[in-house]
């Protein structure tokens, strides 16, 4: 069946969480929604507000642009608009866009009787945004602890943060959350891999079917995973990496404070060296 007539076969009412038939119907390709309307105000709103911080701001210079949160001495109170209510402002819009677009991709899940896997798996790297932006601020008392909206100056930002605890490769979470980042892209490299090799074949020369992928890792680490057992490995790898770099970051401040390094110290301490 081509796409075409699948879209069409499968464009059905219904699935819709909120606003019943009323947003129900799809623009082009696109599925709209009643979050498909939420995203685009907030998107547009917010990238406006950017646009109006970069306007008032010193530079034009994309990479060089910031717009920053409160200074720490607001605390937790709203903050006079040049003075980082603009990033207050910006980040209830960024949270309201990437809600809306997970909560599109369950209507849409729903729609076509799927599972909700991938919803939840954008759901894992928002609630790593919410923890750097609002929770570990609100658990440090300001807003002034959260990164800032530039593409050199949240790098500037996740630089200091990190020596403010000596040594961040210190820190166990982010050791777990690192690992499973280079474990995902090692098992998308080795199932990308046996995929082209076999499916995607020189001209002339046959499609090799799945048995022919689970003999390659058969015979060379002994086990195949399997055709589901690989996705599911994957999104369990991928889910974990965005989690416990949440993690990492939330315990930096609101339970940590000192330097990374020093948190080994129990090992050293552990009654038996005596
Ligand atoms: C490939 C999917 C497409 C998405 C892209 C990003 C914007 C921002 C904003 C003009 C994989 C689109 C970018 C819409 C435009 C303005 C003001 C996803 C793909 C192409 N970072 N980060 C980047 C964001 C944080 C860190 C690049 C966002 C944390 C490091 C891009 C967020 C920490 C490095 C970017 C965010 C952190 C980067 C490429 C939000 C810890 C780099 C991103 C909303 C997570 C790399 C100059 C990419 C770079 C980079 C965007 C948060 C660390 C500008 C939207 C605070 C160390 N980050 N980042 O491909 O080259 O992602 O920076 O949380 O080295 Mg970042
Ligand atoms: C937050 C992005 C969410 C994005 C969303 C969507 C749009 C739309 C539109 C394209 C979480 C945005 C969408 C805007 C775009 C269009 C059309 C993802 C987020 C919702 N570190 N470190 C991490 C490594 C060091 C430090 C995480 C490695 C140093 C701090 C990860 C190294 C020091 C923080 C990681 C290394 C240090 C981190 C990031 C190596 C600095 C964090 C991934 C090899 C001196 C951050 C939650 C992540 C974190 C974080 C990896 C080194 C400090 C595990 C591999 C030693 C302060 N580091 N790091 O979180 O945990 O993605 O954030 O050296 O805060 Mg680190």
């Amino acid at each position: 069946m081509s796409m075409l007539h699948f879209e069409h076969k499968y464009r059905v009412r219904g699935g819709t969480l909120v606003g019943g038939d009323l947003f129900d119907f799809w623009a082009g390709p696109f599925y709209v929604g009643f979050f498909g309307v939420t995203t685009i105000f907030f998107t547009l709103i917010g990238t406006a507000l950017i646009i109006y911080g970069a306007a008032i701001g010193p530079t034009w210079n994309v990479w060089r642009i910031s717009i920053a949160p409160p200074d720490l001495r607001y605390g937790l109170g709203f903050a006079p608009m040049r003075a980082g209510g603009l990033w207050q402002w910006i980040t209830f819009c960024a949270i309201g866009a990437f809600v809306s677009w997970d909560l599109r991709m369950v209507e849409i899940a729903r729609k076509l009787g799927m599972g909700l896997h991938a919803p939840f798996a954008f759901a894992c790297a928002i609630l790593a945004y919410v923890t750097l932006e609002v929770i570990r601020p609100l658990l440090m008392g300001a807003w002034g602890n959260a990164f800032p909206y530039g593409i050199i100056s949240h790098l500037d930002w996740v630089s200091n943060v990190g020596y403010q605890y000596l040594q961040f490769h210190y820190n166990p979470a982010h050791m777990i959350a690192v690992t499973f980042f280079f474990t995902t892209t090692l098992i998308l490299a080795m199932h990308g891999g046996v995929i082209l090799s076999s499916l995607n074949p020189p001209p002339g020369e046959p499609v090799k079917p799945g048995a022919y992928e689970d003999s390659f890792f058969r015979d060379l680490i002994v086990y195949s995973i399997g055709p589901l057992g690989i996705h599911r490995l994957g999104w369990f790898c991928a889910i974990n990496a965005g989690v416990w770099s949440a993690i990492c970051i939330v315990l930096s401040g609101p339970f940590w404070t000192r330097g990374w390094p020093e948190w080994w110290s129990w090992w050293l301490n552990l009654p038996f060296w005596n």
